[in-house]
């Protein structure tokens, strides 16, 4: 019952970026490609949620703060490093620790690195 609600809610959301990218395409004009990228640094919400993968370095519950070595990070513009990330929820902190692989979503908010979602990885 909450899987299927819920694969139906992924479906409702991923069906209009299945419609959009092909017709995007279609007019084939420089300038649709140019709106798009736009479009990705300006809302940013579907490409910021684009999970990254990295492994836990350091956890600060007293500053709430992740130090992660993470991989590549497309919407960032982020090669491979280790970096400390806020975590906008202190509970994330209580999920992880040292050592852990984990996937997560980074969100740019005025320059702070923001974990906005993480979970463990296999
Ligand atoms: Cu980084």
């Amino acid at each position: 019952m909450k899987s299927i609600s819920t694969l139906a809610l992924a479906t409702a959301l991923s069906l209009p970026l299945a419609f959009t990218l092909p017709a995007a395409a279609q007019t084939t004009a420089p300038a649709a490609a140019v709106s798009m990228s736009g479009m990705n640094h300006a809302g940013g919400m579907s490409h910021s949620a684009e999970m990254a993968e990295g492994e836990i370095r350091k956890v600060s519950k007293d500053t709430g703060k992740l130090t992660i070595k993470h991989g590549p990070i497309k919407s960032m513009d982020m090669p491979p490093m280790t970096m400390v990330f806020t975590a906008k929820d202190p509970a994330m902190l209580d999920k992880v620790a040292v050592g852990d692989k984990v996937r997560f979503a980074v969100a740019d908010e005025g320059g702070k690195m923001l974990v906005t979602d993480i979970q463990l990885a296999k």
